[in-house]
């Protein structure tokens, strides 16, 4: 098992850069295209926060056959122990992960291939000190899960299957982790089992998608445009700083779903 503090301490983080396609990402409703250069603009804003928080950004190529492969904590998870490559559950996404995974074998990282048939997203795991939580979910399937979990509890860790709440994309849409025994969650989540042993801060009604933070280091990265989330956070003793995540947030992706981050070893 990884020392306290890994679920949020980071030495490095994997980005990927959204191409043009990116305009026919995948939305449940469609509240409008996401504008190209705003969507660069915002990935390069999000660049910088990550930098700011001390982590060594890698930035990798657009990937135009895939106009959600910006979202690229979906296609796998990192480890001290190494990089599962995952496989993601929407049809057009599911090529992203055997990409990414040669990629970062040739980077030099250890990588698991996938060998299940099942479907497993990255935004429904959320890696916690304690526990490892994943979200069944319309991504996430069981099978997909029971061979995460098989490789993950070979590495020591504790793992549970849990339910991303109904028309919720994915679990960490919901949830973050803000340090080893506290949570941010929406209201819906807050009181889930899961996070019995856990003190939970709940995102304040009508902010919902601020639940989508991320703990880098030192630094709370919140989605920009929640003040009483950001305000919440301050009086809680965190440092916070504001990202602007209009664009992909037209696709249902927020923070999280933009980076790898790769925990200190
Ligand atoms: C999708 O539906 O797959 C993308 N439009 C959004 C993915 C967001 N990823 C995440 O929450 N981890």
């Amino acid at each position: 098992m990884s020392p306290a503090g890994f679920a949020y301490r980071f030495a490095a983080a994997i980005v990927r850069n959204p191409g043009r396609s990116v305009a026919g990402g995948i939305r449940a409703v469609d509240l409008g295209t996401p504008d190209f250069e705003r969507f660069r603009l915002e990935h390069a804003k999000y660049v910088r926060a990550l930098e700011r928080a001390k982590l060594q950004v890698t930035v990798l190529s657009e990937l135009e056959a895939y106009p959600d492969s910006v979202f690229i904590e979906d296609a796998a998870l990192c480890l001290p122990e190494g990089v599962v490559e995952l496989r993601p559950g929407a049809p057009s996404r599911t090529g992203e992960a055997g990409l990414l995974a040669g990629t970062l074998a040739g980077l030099g990282y250890d990588v698991i291939r996938c060998e299940s048939d099942g479907y497993i997203d990255g935004g429904d795991i959320l890696v916690t000190d304690t526990v490892i939580l994943v979200g069944l979910s319309a991504r996430t399937d069981l099978s997909g899960f029971e061979w995460l979990k098989s490789i993950l509890e070979s590495w020591g860790y504790t793992v549970q299957a849990v339910r991303t709440p109904d028309r919720v994309l994915h679990f960490k849409s919901d949830c973050s982790v803000l340090d080893s025994h506290t949570v941010l969650a929406t209201e819906r989540l807050s009181g889930a089992e899961c996070f019995a042993s856990f003190r939970v801060l709940t995102v304040p009604r009508g902010e919902e998608a601020a639940a989508n933070s991320i703990r880098v280091n030192d630094t709370v990265l919140v989605p920009a445009g929640y003040p009483a989330t950001a305000e919440l956070l301050v009086r809680e003793g965190y440092a916070i700083e504001p990202v602007p995540v209009s664009q992909p947030s037209l696709l249902d992706g927020g923070l999280s779903c933009m980076s790898l981050r790769l925990p200190v070893t």
